[in-house]
């Protein structure tokens, strides 16, 4: 049976990379099979956040995912960390991976730099483990994220297949489910298009937030680094020669349900692409941040649906520990 896991950090900084590359696919499948969706609130300990906005982030992020689509009927959506389940598999996995492996995963490396190494936290360097855990704990198949898991999704793989070798069968090997190039798999910086669009970029021009007003997400988009060849056949999907343009037409197709390179025939001239895919990407968020607007002033319902996600998650999240501790060697408690 398909049994689909994933999980988005708590930020106000949403972005449309997130939603074209993941989370509108959550939408999409979360009647295929059985799927759980976490707001995972212990990965965003990894860099220094405040308490209060961090609480108040986690729950912003779970109405979010409902005003998304996510039907709490279909799927279960729940919060990482009131499933305690979580941290205690994530210790049998850092007791599974070595340090060169960690050491080599490249979001480690590119966030560590920022502050310096010495600095940075040990949870930064040990979070795939804790991913893995998410994963594994429900045994999932497909794992729906966007490019830059990838290699967090191939660590696990090979944690599990470690682990089912050194103990017995416990784990599921999931399969990453990665959009196809030009998707939404990886949305690009519109300020610099050749780095992925993040929250963490240093400013907030390249981005497009979810919440985003319609003013803003024209003037970004009609700011958006291009080329200078603008001439009568200069709209081309070309990630390598024209990262701009490519990036603008996969938001475009993104959001219509089209094929970048199809949807390039369309236009001429950059004016036009940019007005289009500004219209259009208005037009994907508009429903979105109306309905977040209505979840936002009932709290209490999205606290119930939390509260009910992590009660239907849990023992599913009990029983492959029980599992894996039994593997492992661990002594029963009773
Ligand atoms: N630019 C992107 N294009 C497509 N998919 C993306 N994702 C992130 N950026 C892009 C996917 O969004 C899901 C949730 O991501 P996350 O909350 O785990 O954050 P992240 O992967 O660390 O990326 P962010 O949002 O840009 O944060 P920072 O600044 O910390 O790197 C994942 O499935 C991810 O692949």
């Amino acid at each position: 049976m398909t049994r689909i896991l994933s999980g988005i950090q708590p930020t106000g900084g949403v972005h449309l990379g997130n939603y074209l590359g993941a989370v509108r696919y959550w939408v999409e499948d979360q009647r295929i099979g059985e799927s759980f969706y976490c707001v995972v609130d212990l990965h965003a300990l990894t860099i220094p956040r405040d308490p209060a906005e961090l609480r108040q982030e986690t729950r912003a992020m779970a109405t979010l995912l409902l005003a998304a689509g996510l039907d709490p009927e279909a799927c279960t959506l729940f919060v990482q960390s009131h499933v305690p389940q979580h941290t205690q598999l994530s210790w049998l996995l850092e007791c599974t991976a070595s340090m060169g492996e960690l050491r080599r995963m490249t979001q480690f490396k590119d966030k560590a730099a920022k502050g310096g190494e010495e600095a940075a936290r040990v949870g930064l360097f040990t979070y795939p483990t804790l991913m893995a855990a998410d994963i594994l704990l429900y045994r999932a198949t497909h794992v729906p994220v966007g490019e830059d898991q990838r290699q967090h999704l191939e660590l696990t793989r090979d944690l599990a297949e470690r682990f089912n070798t050194r103990y017995g069968p416990v784990f599921t090997v999931p399969e990453a489910t990665i959009p196809p190039p030009g998707r939404g798999a990886r949305i690009m910086d519109l300020q610099e298009p050749t780095r992925k669009m993040s929250k963490s970029a240093e400013s907030d021009q390249g981005m497009i937030g979810l919440f985003d007003e319609p003013k803003v997400v024209e003037r970004k988009i009609k700011r958006a680094v291009t080329d200078t060849d603008d001439g009568p056949d200069a709209v081309r999907f070309d990630p390598d020669t024209k990262p701009g343009v490519a990036n603008l037409l996969q938001i475009l197709a993104a959001a219509t349900g089209g094929d970048p390179a199809e949807v390039a025939t369309g236009y001429r001239r950059y004016g036009e692409l940019k007005a289009a895919t500004a219209e259009a990407v208005i037009e994907l968020l508009r429903p979105v941040q109306a309905r977040y607007r209505e979840l936002e002033a009932d709290p209490a319902t999205v606290d119930k649906i939390l509260r009910a996600g992590a009660e239907r998650a849990e023992p599913v999240a009990a029983a492959t520990l029980a599992r894996a501790m039994d593997a492992i060697g661990l002594l029963p408690a009773r």
